[in-house]
């Protein structure tokens, strides 16, 4: 039989947010993907609407434009019989991994304005669903990079130390209209994340993952899914999940 809950993911178009599509999809969830890359979207959601005969509604915007974040939202509000029962603010980004003295601002600025204001952003625009309908949940993707600072982590750590800080405060916020908030904070994961923390360079993005086993995108896929399915009355509040030959954000057992 079809659960027909509705989760709404950013950053879908590849990586974890690309796999809990496909996962959530394959368990009777209706989705709602987003990203900026409009192409992606349309793929996924034609593969996923073939395959599970889900509903998928795609909204191609920038997270880091309020604008186009509340017009995505507007869309979606003239489905008179829309509700959401999950957001994923999934979509983020790491840009360079220098000293800070060396640091670009514009890469800062990419981190900063993704990572923390998008997420802002998002969680504004689809608050007001979940207060309305006295429950939902609110997953956020944070990292170990949000629990340890490592050489060259910087504003990364930043943003992401923000995600895990306003995780916690959300929660405080939000608990009297019955909304779950979990903050997730992966290890390594080998996804398009190196490729875009190194500017396309394919052969330094592959080598963050020599010698060992990362995880992959449904590692976490079907973790978060774990957590969105438990009952009612019980909240996972923060989950650390790392791959096997990583102890913290820097020690690694590489053969
Ligand atoms: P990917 O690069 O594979 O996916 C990132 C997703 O974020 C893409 O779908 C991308 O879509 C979207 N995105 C990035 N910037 C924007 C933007 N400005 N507006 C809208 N969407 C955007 O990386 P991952 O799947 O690995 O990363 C997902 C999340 O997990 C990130 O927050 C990352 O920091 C975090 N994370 C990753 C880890 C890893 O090792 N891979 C470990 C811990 C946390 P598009 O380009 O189409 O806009
Ligand atoms: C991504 C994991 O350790 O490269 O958040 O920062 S790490």
């Amino acid at each position: 039989m079809k659960n027909l809950k509705t989760a709404f993911i950013t950053g879908a178009t590849s990586g974890f947010g690309e796999a809990c599509a496909k996962t959530f999809a394959e368990n009777g969830w209706n989705l709602v993907i987003t990203g900026r890359r409009h192409d992606r979207l349309t793929s996924l959601k034609e593969e996923l609407e073939m395959q599970f005969g889900n509903e998928v509604t795609t909204l191609c915007f920038d997270v880091r434009n309020q604008e186009e974040v509340n017009e995505a939202i507007d869309k979606l509000k003239e489905k008179a019989d829309l509700s959401i029962d999950l957001l994923i603010n999934n979509a983020g980004l790491a840009v360079g991994r220098g000293p800070i003295q060396d640091g670009l601002t514009d890469d800062w600025e990419r981190m900063i304005d993704t990572n923390i204001k998008g997420l802002l952003y998002m969680t504004k625009a689809i608050a007001p669903f979940m207060i309305a309908q006295r429950k939902g949940h609110i997953i956020n993707i944070s990292s170990i990079a949000g629990k340890e600072v490592y050489p060259g982590g910087n504003v990364y750590c930043a943003s992401k130390f923000a995600v895990d800080a306003l995780s916690k405060s959300m929660r405080i916020d939000l608990v009297e209209f019955g909304i779950k908030v979990t903050n997730i904070a992966p290890g390594a994961a080998e996804t398009e994340f190196s490729l875009v923390r190194f500017k396309g360079d394919e052969e330094t993005a592959k080598n963050v993952y020599n010698g060992f086993e990362p995880l992959s995108a449904e590692d976490i896929a079907e973790t978060i899914y774990f957590v969105a399915t438990r009952p009612a009355h019980v909240t996972i509040n923060d989950l650390t999940i790392m791959p096997t030959a990583q102890a913290s954000s820097t020690v690694f057992h590489k053969k």
